[in-house]
């Protein structure tokens, strides 16, 4: 396929600004070091909102290949939302992509369908491009529902987004019981769920847009399971949280994909 595959790292709340631009240096020797090849492979960063700066200005002076955005974004654009972050913020950052609903922030803050839609309405009128992260609990796949649901998330999100926009959107399928547990799913049982969820976009939309939507698996990636995650048809690359905590290890994985 034609889908340039992507690595993207979620440091959830890990790193402050002066950890981040270290990390950021060394991963960028590294991969320089490994005369790694960014036409092959994204690769993109998510700081906390108050690293974002300091990534900008260490990006932008020397000139790194490197990606990033944020963990989430306002549902609205102004105003008085205390402690909120707006996509225009956000897009005056740097910023090409924004993680939304991605299970944690489901849970913790909570964050239903309705809001998740407007997240990513948000993101691309900025031109950023959302990573909708869905995927089911330990209880959906007990109860053998899991690519159901996982699509219908999808779906629920995506059913009033035009073509053109559907077409800018990543999906990160992240099974709940996988996330940060060291317990990844089985190539096989990614690869269904990323089929599943592109078949879906073809009916809801149309082949083209469902064969340029980059699909991630994100859940307990690591340097010993992301080879063979990756050698699925339509897995498109990873959504990684501890291990893009390691700077040695998330090169690996890069140079793996
Ligand atoms: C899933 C993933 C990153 P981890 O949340 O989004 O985290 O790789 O730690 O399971």
């Amino acid at each position: 396929n034609a889908r340039i595959p992507m690595v993207a790292g979620n440091w959830k709340m890990n790193f402050d600004h002066i950890e981040a631009t270290a990390f950021v240096q060394k991963f960028a020797w590294n991969l320089k070091n490994a005369h790694f090849n960014f036409r092959r492979c994204e690769v993109a960063l998510f700081p906390s909102f108050t690293s974002l700066r300091s990534v900008q200005v260490l990006v932008q002076s020397d000139k790194l290949k490197i990606h990033y955005g944020a963990q989430a974004i306002s549902v609205t654009s102004q105003g008085a939302f205390t402690g909120d972050v707006s996509a225009d913020m956000l897009a005056a950052l740097g910023c090409s992509y924004v993680i939304v609903g991605h299970s944690e922030r489901r849970k913790y803050h909570p964050e239903d369908d309705a809001d998740i839609v407007d997240q990513v309405r948000a993101a691309l009128a900025d031109g950023m491009q959302p990573i909708l992260c869905v995927g089911e609990s330990f209880e959906e796949r007990r109860q053998g529902i899991e690519l159901d649901f996982a699509v219908g998330q999808v779906r629920d999100v995506t059913r009033d987004l035009s073509d053109e926009e559907a077409s800018r959107l990543i999906v990160a399928y992240e099974p709940v019981w996988a996330i940060g547990t060291g317990m990844v799913a089985t190539p096989q049982s990614a690869q269904d769920a990323a089929h599943a969820i592109r078949e879906d976009l073809k009916a809801t939309f149309n082949d083209q847009v469902a064969q340029t939507v980059r699909i991630l698996y994100g859940g307990s990636v690591t340097s010993k399971n992301a080879v063979e995650l990756i050698g699925q048809e339509d897995v498109d690359g990873f959504l990684i949280g501890g291990a893009a905590l390691h700077v040695d290890e998330l090169t690996t994985i890069c140079k793996q994909v």
